[in-house]
């Protein structure tokens, strides 16, 4: 049989470089840093890192606004830099893949100073520019009623062109027209660009938003306000997106016959872990999507094997519970995650593939979603953090941890606006304040969706600089439990550190637990999650369980020919799980 592409079987990680490592002391991660951690991440078991953006940006959504897509961001370091990093990674078995962020551009890109400087000529259709007479001070209407994700309408008008600018998301960030043929050459080049310098593929930024339905039409009012964003409908999955995407893979993507092969130097990882010489390289470099609104059937459209589009989407749905938005203040139901992925599941077949993650740069801790304050408590805390560890890695799908996973990070005790650095936060606050909100008010209803959580150094060491950087951190953590750094897991045998490199040596030496079939057990039961992973030839089949719930509960039922293998709590099953407890046992097969 032919071997499934290798993302299918990997394990990715994504590093936030501006809070990972700092190695120069300014208090920013930074690409040195990040090489300095590899061997971290090789020891977990890491296939593929994805770095969040390091591009040269004026960092207003901290390089979401691209200035220039072939330089690195100053207080990040240089193309060297990067070329070691990336050397330093395929060396240790592990591919790299950057973050592309090309619905828009900053501002400050020359593309946008060329069309605002003269709207009519070349640069002019690279972006949405439309004319208008806003009045003196640029308050009239705006060419439609479409909002800006981070905060009043997606128009802003700048007077040097007379012209209205579309930004779906910051005022910095400028929508480019991906109508324009040359807009599509244009990335299409950048992509090669970076393929020659041995990247390995790349996440893609809000990918499914490049298509805008033609003339821009204003959003119905009541899809507006169901969804919070007026317009959303004719951009979220856009009438040429399809083919704008086919067209990117075909020619950004994929290697052309007489193209040189990149220097692919990724050494090939056994499944005993140890090293092997370099893969062939890859045909096509990976295209990752992330692709916030779409359910489960246009995620197959976007990503099925068939496609030729992307191969893998993230799928924001499991994040929140049912009809919870992120700013919402209350307790995720783990119920409801296994409701989700059963439901999924039983939708996908063999040619679709599913991105599985739980935490990332946009969104609050896991852990804290469903502990709340609770999350204090080391013992749930562990326990928690194994379980959504086992469900991740285990679950047919391609996991994707965000740094500080593996070390049950949580949510931070924020406790004024100027702990927190992000656009979207620092929007929203000022938008709560000028409503009439007090200080105390307006920080309560930010908290619990703040992007900032996330954002935080990582916590390699004990103290206060948590071994992150010898300077001021650009932004603090606010969280100093014992015992939840890299150095303070790594000694202890039962942390959630060595659960995750435990579980991901087993998944890479048990094929069936990446590769087998997939069957629910009692999957009508909210409180526990049982399924099996079931061997295509004669190996034999895996049981993962998890209590969903911070009770103990008795299990639904006996296999008694399951051996386990990885537990949280140790290696016997009794007829009760502990709180979050979490087995992940053999069957061997029958007599
Ligand atoms: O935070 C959100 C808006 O309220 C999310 O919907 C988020 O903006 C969306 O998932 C898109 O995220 C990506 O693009 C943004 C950037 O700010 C995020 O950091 C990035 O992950 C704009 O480039």
């Amino acid at each position: 049989a032919a071997q499934p592409p290798w993302w299918r079987r990997a394990v990715f990680y994504q590093v936030y470089p501006r809070s990972f490592a700092d190695s120069d002391g300014d208090g920013i991660g930074d690409l040195r840093g990040v090489t300095s951690r590899l061997d971290h991440l090789a020891d977990l078991g890491v296939d593929c890192v994805w770095l969040s953006p390091i591009f040269d940006s004026p960092n207003e959504d901290m390089g979401y606004d691209v200035r220039d897509y072939r330089a690195i961001m100053a207080e990040m370091g240089t193309l060297a830099d990067l070329d070691a990093l990336i050397a330093g990674a395929h060396e240790r078995g592990m591919r790299i893949i950057l973050d592309l962020v090309v619905n828009h551009t900053s501002a400050e890109h020359p593309w946008f100073r060329a069309a605002i400087a003269d709207p009519d000529g070349p640069y002019g259709d690279y972006y949405h520019l439309r004319p208008g007479a806003p009045g003196e001070d640029g308050s009239g209407p705006p060419p439609n009623n479409w909002a800006s994700f981070f905060g009043g309408s997606a128009w802003r008008w700048i007077p040097q062109a007379q012209r209205w600018a579309l930004h779906l998301f910051a005022p910095g960030q400028m929508d480019l027209n991906w109508d324009n043929p040359r807009v599509r050459a244009e990335v299409a080049e950048i992509v090669r660009w970076w393929r020659a310098r041995g990247v390995d593929g790349f996440r893609l930024d809000v990918i499914n938003y490049i298509s805008k339905r033609g003339g821009l039409p204003d959003g119905n009012e009541a899809i507006g306000a169901l969804m919070g964003f007026p317009g959303i409908e004719h951009y979220f999955f856009g009438p040429r997106l399809h083919s704008y995407l086919r067209e990117l893979r075909t020619a950004g993507f994929t290697r052309s016959p007489g193209e040189p092969a990149p220097p692919s130097t990724v050494r090939t990882r056994r499944p005993d872990g140890t090293l092997g010489d370099p893969a062939p390289p890859d045909p096509v470099a990976i295209m990752v999507g992330e692709t916030p609104g779409v359910g489960v059937e246009m995620s197959r459209l976007l990503s099925g094997s068939r496609r030729g589009e992307l191969d893998l989407v993230f799928n924001f749905d499991v994040l929140e519970g049912p009809g919870k938005v992120r700013w919402d203040d209350y307790r995720y139901d783990l119920s409801y995650l296994k409701r989700f992925y059963l439901g999924y599941l039983a939708r996908v077949g063999p040619d679709d593939a599913l991105a599985l993650f739980f935490d990332n740069h946009d969104n609050p801790r896991m852990l804290s979603k469903v502990l709340g304050a609770r999350a204090g408590d080391p013992v749930l805390r562990t326990a928690l953090a194994k379980a959504l560890a086992t469900i991740q890695l285990t679950l047919p799908g391609t996991p994707f941890l965000f740094q500080g996973q593996e070390i049950a990070a949580v949510d931070q005790d924020f406790t004024s606006v100027a702990d927190l650095r992000d656009v979207e936060s620092l929007n929203r606050f000022a938008e709560l304040r000028a409503e009439g909100s007090t200080e105390a008010d307006a920080l309560a209803r930010i908290l619990p969706g703040a992007r900032d959580h996330a954002r935080v150094p990582m916590r390699w060491e004990p103290g206060p600089s948590t071994g992150f950087s010898t300077g001021t951190p650009w932004q603090a953590g606010r969280e100093d439990s014992t015992g939840f750094t890299v150095a303070e897991q790594a000694a202890d045998p039962g942390s959630v550190l060595n659960f995750h490199r435990d579980l991901i040596g087993l998944r890479r030496a048990e094929p069936a637990l990446t590769d087998g079939g997939f069957r629910a057990l009692a999957s009508r039961s909210r409180t526990y999650f049982g399924w099996l992973r079931t061997a295509p030839g004669s190996g034999s089949d895996w049981l993962i369980e998890v209590n969903l719930t911070d009770r103990t509960i008795r299990r639904p039922r006996a296999l008694p020919r399951a051996q386990v293998v990885l537990g949280s709590t140790g290696m016997e099953r009794s007829a009760t799980m502990a709180p979050y407890e979490c087995v992940i046992s053999r069957v061997s097969p029958g007599p």
